[in-house]
């Protein structure tokens, strides 16, 4: 079977799930967000990873499909948190196609205001292509996700091809310095210069850098020197089910 098939019957089924990864804040030790990361378990085809049918997805366009069913299911949990009592920001990846959609901003309002989640506990992941394609378009679109009060990161930060321009254009409140950056820390000297650089401009800029992929205690060592706000990475944990994620949580609190 054709994994395009397989992908739109996985969603007719409702064997997508997401998981989530905590971002913590390097100063405090505290959880202070998570990223959703979408997860296919298939009875035939086993673990499908996203690195696999999010490229085909984009291709085919079924990725605003698949996009508005994660924002929605991240927002609903983020809700179901946030009434817990555990007010924690949900980060979702946004694919370009899924950003260009004419009614992106106003799916991302109702959403939130279906769940009655505060719009700060949202952070969009977006990716540097995004916002060279149509810069006015993407102007637009950003001033007004910004002025619902949703937080917009740029993912995989350093590793696209737009210029640094766009940070004093759009209004963007973090960057996700790219894990290929993290992995040759603390030896790599251009490495630690790229990645130093990246959390002076954003210290510079007043945004908010957390770096991504950290695997070894030394790395955040370094990275704290650096005074990088927050990291995520296998270190403190991988993406887990939301229900795993509450019991890990109780446990370091
Ligand atoms: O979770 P993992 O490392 O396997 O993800 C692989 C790739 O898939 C990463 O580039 C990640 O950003 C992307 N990805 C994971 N979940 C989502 C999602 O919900 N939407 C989109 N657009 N990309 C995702
Ligand atoms: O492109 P994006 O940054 O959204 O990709 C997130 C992906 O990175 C997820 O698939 C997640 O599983 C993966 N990931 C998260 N933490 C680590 C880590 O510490 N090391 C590596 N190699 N991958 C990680
Ligand atoms: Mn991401
Ligand atoms: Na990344």
């Amino acid at each position: 079977m054709k994994m395009d098939h397989a992908m739109r019957l996985a969603m007719d089924n409702g064997l997508f799930r997401l998981h989530y990864q905590p971002q913590v804040s390097l100063s405090t030790g505290q959880v202070v967000g998570v990223e959703a990361l979408i997860r296919w378990l298939d009875p035939d085809l086993g673990h499908v990873s996203p690195a696999d049918f999010i490229p085909l997805a984009e291709d085919t366009g079924y990725i605003v499909t698949i996009g508005a069913w994660v924002l929605g299911e991240a927002v609903r949990q983020a809700a179901v948190w946030q009434r817990m009592g555990w007010p924690t920001a949900v980060s979702v990846n946004v694919s370009a196609l899924q950003f260009q959609q004419g009614d992106f901003v106003e799916r991302v309002a109702a959403v939130l205001e279906s769940e009655g989640l505060a719009p700060a506990l949202l952070e969009l992941e977006l990716t540097e292509s995004i916002l060279v394609k149509d810069a006015a378009e993407a102007l637009a679109r950003l001033e007004a996700l910004a002025a619902l009060g949703v937080t917009l990161s740029i993912d995989d930060f350093g590793t696209g091809y737009s210029s640094l321009a766009y940070l004093k254009k759009f209004p963007i409140h973090k960057l996700k310095i790219d894990r290929s950056f993290i992995s040759g820390l603390p030896e790599d000297e251009n490495d630690h210069a790229i990645v130093s650089a990246i959390i002076q401009l954003g210290r510079a800029m007043k945004l908010t850098i957390i770096a991504e992929g950290v695997e070894t205690i030394p790395q955040r060592a370094m990275l704290q020197h650096l005074q990088c706000d927050q990291y995520q990475g296998y270190l403190c944990a991988p993406g887990m089910p939301a229900d795993e994620l509450e019991r890990t949580i109780e446990a370091v609190r």
